[in-house]
């Protein structure tokens, strides 16, 4: 018997989130299977390749093993460059394949939540200026009408773009993604029409759907001010906190973009989202740099002290989980937790990781914060962007060389996790004992 837990509502969503160009494979008609190809983009020349081959049909294996997990729902993108291949034609070859995948959701008994707009442009959308094209929202709002029709049979729960924050920062100012711009007015650019496409996304789905609902994943970044006496860091932190995480929610709550020095007012934008997808993955401290003019002045470390994950690249700081849903409530929305995760090869971080972001998560319901959903990132390994494979954030390894998959611990921790609506002491115990007085002091 248990002796302690932290159970969870019932209909509680658990399950794991993918991305179409992260596990498919061979999706070679959008910017980033290009951008791939060029010397020196992807950390060791990786490539995306085949993926987890779920093109190929590997997405069976793998929503069995979800399944069998417990978890009950899943969180999928669809490819616009395979549904869209050319602006003149659709692929209903691919729409098809993207049913069949949802049905095979629905025969496992998981719930879908579907990604419209996960990074990947079609090349002809690109080549066409991409985002920073002013028609940019017609073309998305043509492409989310027919694949809504076409997949609505499955689906009421629809993100419209995965992490937009991100995508504009790091494709258009930072520059480590394509198109590779540091340009800051591009990147703002970037926002007003993605703004302008979601909204416009919202409200075609909602003709198409009356029961769906709609919003987007922002990627919330839980910042501290490293010296809470210095005005100076205290300014960075205010600002790339509004930047990164407000801009969007809040645009799409009031129908105005809050840019650092300019407004830009998208009326039809208030009011466009029916939840807060929340993906989290840390807390940053940030201390003022005038070298960071691409950041905002803003340079983001992890403290001395900090639990780094397998490369360093995450310090697992749940109580940032806690301090972001908080934050999220002002939205006045359900709260979707729609990404959680960490990459760690070696499985030796991850249990305590997913022990105590749940203990958070069950802190935030206790208030009864309208939290209603755990996705964790990943299923299995998969493609990490400018990071190639040296990441690996899943529950389940990949091998590359022959497709097959491996279990790791955490996939047995988060099933039982599943499986109980909860977190028991019994788990901490088994699977994260170096964590148990902290969850169940005394
Ligand atoms: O792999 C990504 C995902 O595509 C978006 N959110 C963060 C994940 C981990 O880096």
């Amino acid at each position: 018997m248990p002796s302690a837990s932290f159970h969870f509502p019932k209909g509680f969503l658990w399950g794991t989130a993918t991305a179409a160009h992260q596990v498919e494979g061979n999706n070679s008609n959008n910017q980033w299977w290009d951008w791939e190809q060029q010397e020196g983009r992807i950390l060791q020349g990786h490539k995306s390749g085949l993926a987890c081959d779920w093109w190929g049909g590997r997405w069976k294996e793998d929503l069995d093993r979800a399944a069998e997990s417990g978890q009950n729902a899943h969180r999928l993108s669809v490819e616009w460059s395979r549904i869209q291949p050319a602006p003149d034609r659709w692929d209903e070859d691919a729409l098809e394949r993207y049913r069949l995948m949802l049905r095979g959701l629905r025969e496992r008994g998981l719930t879908a939540m579907v990604t419209l707009h996960h990074f990947t442009n079609p090349l002809w959308f690109e080549e066409m200026g991409g985002w920073e094209n002013d028609e940019s929202p017609v073309f998305f709002e043509k492409f989310v009408r027919k694949t809504v029709e076409a997949l609505k049979e499955y689906c009421t729960l629809w993100v419209t773009f995965n992490e937009p924050n991100g995508y504009a920062g790091l494709s258009y100012a930072v520059g480590v993604w394509p198109p590779g711009k540091k340009d800051f007015n591009a990147s703002f650019h970037v926002t007003t029409n993605m703004v302008r496409a979601h909204a416009a996304a919202y409200r075609a789905i909602h003709t198409i759907q009356l029961e769906a609902r709609v919003g987007i994943a922002l990627y919330y970044r839980e910042l501290a001010c490293a010296h809470p006496t210095s005005p100076l860091d205290r300014w960075a932190t205010r600002n790339l906190h509004h930047t990164l995480n407000a801009i969007w929610p809040r645009a799409l709550k009031y129908g105005v973009l809050e840019f650092p020095l300019k407004r830009v007012r998208v009326p039809e934008a208030a009011q466009t989202q029916d939840y807060f997808g929340f993906n989290y993955y840390s807390r940053y401290q940030v201390a003022f740099d005038l070298r960071k003019a691409g950041e905002m002045f803003a340079r983001q470390f992890f403290p001395p002290e900090a639990d780094l994950s397998g490369t360093g690249f995450l310090a697992n700081e749940p109580d940032g989980m806690f301090s972001g849903l908080k934050w999220a409530l002002q939205f006045n929305v359900p709260i979707l937790v729609t990404e959680n995760g960490v990459e760690d090869a070696e499985d030796k971080m991850r249990p305590r990781y997913i022990a105590q972001h749940i203990h958070q998560m069950w802190r935030a319901v206790n208030f009864n914060w309208p939290v209603k959903s755990y996705f964790h990132w990943s299923l299995v390994d998969n493609f990490e962007w400018e990071r190639g494979w040296t990441q690996r954030f899943g529950l389940w390894e990949l091998d590359l060389d022959t497709q097959a998959r491996r279990k790791r611990p955490s996939a047995n921790l988060y099933a039982e996790i599943c499986k109980e609506n909860g977190l028991t002491s019994e788990m901490v115990t088994n699977y994260c004992p170096e964590v148990y007085d902290k969850l169940f002091p005394g």
